[in-house]
């Protein structure tokens, strides 16, 4: 494939150019199991994008639900959004399910099974407060769905780090601004409580084992995905902040 064949010196250069460039991707392969150094770890995206990290997950939305002042109507637009988005989120589990190795089925199996109990619990409170369940999706919640099904082509580890990634912006979120006003307890602890954030954690650990053995092209991706995620998070408070209800 790299082959060096005749021509002028300007082309044969290219052509050693070339044969440097497959060699960097050979390299690229054997960091599969030399990677110690090179480690990605879920710990290390959070710490070397705090700031960015801090701005996905501590929004005036959030410190207006623990102060009680924030507005139904940017409430409910959260509300309903967040059940469109669920619901892709959800195929995007599946999708993360099926790319995953067996030993991994446990914990995601355990948050399908969560999915289904939080689409329900979603349509529940949106009937409890008259809510349209079926509104257009708006354009950065569409976005964010896009870029999950984006995420349908990319190798596992790359789906295991962003699906861990979205789970804790909202275990993280949820819980930050501190203790939540009435009636929002309720929506604090569904993301805040123990056992979510032990399932997160086993999250971490599945995304950091896969990462570990990942070639550097998959980690760059990963740190990609990550990256996305913190700006989808930030534009998703962002929208239901300013957006009227819909
Ligand atoms: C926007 N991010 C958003 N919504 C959610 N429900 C989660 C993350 C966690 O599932």
């Amino acid at each position: 494939m790299c082959k060096l064949s005749g021509g002028s010196l300007s082309g044969k250069l290219r052509h050693i150019l070339l044969s440097l460039r497959c060699t960097d991707t050979l390299l690229d392969t054997t960091k599969i199991s030399t990677g110690a150094s090179m480690s990605l770890t879920c710990q290390q995206l959070l710490e070397k994008y705090s700031q960015t990290w801090h701005d996905a997950t501590l929004h005036p939305f959030l410190e207006q639900c623990q102060s009680g002042t924030i507005k139904p109507e940017q409430f409910n637009t959260w509300l309903v959004q967040d059940y469109l988005f669920v619901g892709e989120f959800t195929r995007m589990a599946a999708r993360v399910l099926a790319a995953s190795p067996l030993e991994h089925f446990d914990v995601l199996l355990s948050g399908l099974n969560a999915l289904k109990d939080e689409l329900n619990w979603f349509r529940e409170k949106a009937t409890e407060r008259r809510l349209n369940l079926f509104p257009r999706k708006q354009p950065t919640c569409q976005n964010y769905c896009d870029f999950m099904d984006s995420l349908a082509s990319a190798p596992y580890p790359v789906q295991a780090a962003a699906f861990w990634a979205i789970e804790l912006a909202y275990n993280q979120g949820w819980q930050l601004a501190g203790k939540m006003a009435e009636p929002y307890t309720e929506f604090a602890n569904r993301w805040g409580n123990p056992g979510f954030t032990e399932y997160v954690k086993l999250l971490e650990k599945q995304a950091d084992e896969v990462l570990q053995t990942a070639t550097q092209s998959i980690r760059h991706q990963a740190e990609d995905a990550f990256l996305k995620v913190t700006k989808l998070e930030k534009e998703f408070w962002q929208m239901a902040f300013t957006a009227a209800q819909v």
